[in-house]
């Protein structure tokens, strides 16, 4: 199924308007939030949930046009909390959006862009190329921690392995159990997996055995970390590793006698296994009390592949997808929920980014972010209130190096340094199909003039001018003629 210009419209065009009227943040706890193991509640510190599942796409989810994987969780929660239209990762791979999303600082600024380093790279044996977290770079888990919450990590890491500056211990984490290694993540019947830089081993697996699907395994020890830390406020960040590849899963249902490929029934049934994890997080927070005290957040972190794009229209119409800084690489489902403060089945078109997240839950924690970072805090946002929009977002990926920087309405595309940016006008044309340069040269002047100040070099990734070879022919002649002038890189 392709979706007509008037579907994409529907879906991802005009929505800001249902956003209903909100109500303001208030300062006291939730008297329904009452602790149950005697220890005392701080008043006005919400938990925080941030559930991240791996290489879904925006349209595999029901409440964002999917019609053949079931996802009822997200579904539900759209109904009770603000789905977002136009929420995008800071990059189209796992690391850098792992990173970007913990430091609140986009692709051009944060320290890790892509999944291994191009230049340069640090590390020893199979550690080698992966640029770990530094130990300066400030997360927002160290950020909560400080105010006073107990954080706990459950899933997929991958900014830094035992032994390197990047461990999630060294970043703020009281407990993260899981893949701290991605190439690790792509094995769900591993024989082992970290926690708190102790490896614990899954016996289930072991001699080929399949009894412990690590999924499975991660999904319960959140259960038991919210159980254990219902009396302080937490952050819990749940990074799945369903849907990516391997396309593992225990059991297809309820895809079992659909016609697709296996691969494509396994990829459904692990969305739906994760969507059903969420499920049991929120029942468990229901059940608890802690249902109106706690904020969650829903997404995946890129683009699908193609595969999947084809079978079940995964990228929703978007043009790319996994690895592609164009939207269907980086626009992603997003669903917050929080009982009574973000409003509840309403449809918010507010263009933000996984940058935003940290200095939004440093003001949910009601603490202060660092200085300097890319995003902010979008919480009036989420609460429905008005907010002035970012100038700019700004995204870079070095597979092939490109750029794309978005303002306003506006989304300009730039694969190299030489090459011209192209130009989109994302309300009229989501999917990216016409090219508006050349009638919009002031926005593209103004495009042009940002991306000369939006990023910092970085020796792992370095960007040199790619022009293509009749162009640089062209270019190296105009530059004789102006003996001194700087023809060269200008990002
Ligand atoms: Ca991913």
């Amino acid at each position: 199924m392709r979706l007509s210009r008037r579907g994409l419209m529907r879906r991802f065009g005009a929505a800001a308007a249902s956003v209903g009227a909100p109500r303001l943040l208030s300062g006291a706890g939730p008297k329904a939030d009452a602790p149950r193991d005697g220890r005392k509640r701080e008043p006005g510190r919400p938990n925080i949930v941030f559930v991240m599942l791996d290489d879904a796409g925006i349209g595999d989810f029901g409440c964002y046009g999917q019609k053949d994987i079931k996802t009822p969780v997200m579904d539900r929660m759209a109904a009770e909390g603000t789905r977002f239209t136009q929420c995008y990762v800071g990059s189209p791979v796992c690391a850098p959006c792992r990173c970007i999303l913990m430091t609140g600082l986009h692709s051009g600024h944060c320290t890790r862009r892509d999944n291994r380093a191009k230049a340069s790279p640090p590390g020893e044996g199979k550690d080698r190329g992966l640029v770990p977290l530094r130990a300066e770079d400030f997360t927002v888990a160290a950020l909560l921690r400080k105010a006073g919450y107990v954080t706990g990590g459950f899933g997929k890491w991958g900014l830094g392995n035992p032994g390197t500056t990047g461990s999630p211990d060294k970043h703020g984490f009281d407990d993260f159990f899981g893949y701290l290694d991605q190439v690790h993540a792509h094995d769900y019947y591993t024989t082992w997996l970290w926690r708190n830089g102790e490896t614990v081993p899954l016996p289930g697996n072991e001699g080929g055995k399949r009894q412990q699907y690590s999924h499975d395994v991660l999904a319960a020890a959140a259960l038991e970390f919210i159980r254990k830390h219902r009396g302080r406020p937490f952050f819990l960040y749940l990074p799945f590793t369903p849907p990516h590849g391997k396309y593992e899963v225990p059991d297809d249902a309820p895809y079992t006698n659909e016609s697709w490929p296996q691969q494509c029934r396994n990829y459904a049934a692990m969305i739906s296994r994760a969507d059903r994890d969420v499920g049991r997080v929120l029942a468990l927070l229901k059940e608890l009390a802690l249902d109106e005290s706690t904020v969650v957040f829903y997404t995946s972190d890129n683009g699908p592949n193609g595969p999947f794009i084809k079978q079940f229209h995964s990228a929703a119409g978007l043009r790319g997808g996994k690895r592609s800084l164009y939207e269907g690489g980086i626009r992603m489902p997003m669903v917050v929920r929080w009982p009574g403060k973000v409003p509840a089945g309403a449809v918010s078109d507010f263009a933000w980014t996984f940058a935003d997240f940290l200095p939004t839950a440093a003001e949910i924690a009601g603490t202060q972010p660092p200085k300097g970072l890319d995003g902010m805090s979008v919480l009036p946002t989420l609460l429905g209130k008005p907010q002035k929009p970012h100038e700019a977002l700004y995204w870079e990926f070095h597979a092939p190096f490109h750029q794309a920087v978005r303002m306003g309405r506006f989304k300009g595309v730039r694969f190299g340094t030489e090459a011209p940016l192209a130009l989109y006008d994302l309300s009229a044309d989501p999917a990216e199909k016409t090219d508006l340069a050349a009638r919009h040269g002031d926005v593209v002047a103004r495009m042009e003039a940002f991306l000369k100040t939006a990023r910092t070099d970085t020796p792992y990734w370095p960007v040199t001018p790619q022009r293509p070879a009749r162009k640089a022919k062209a270019a190296k002649k105009k530059a004789k003629g102006r003996e001194g002038s700087d023809a060269g890189n200008s990002v």
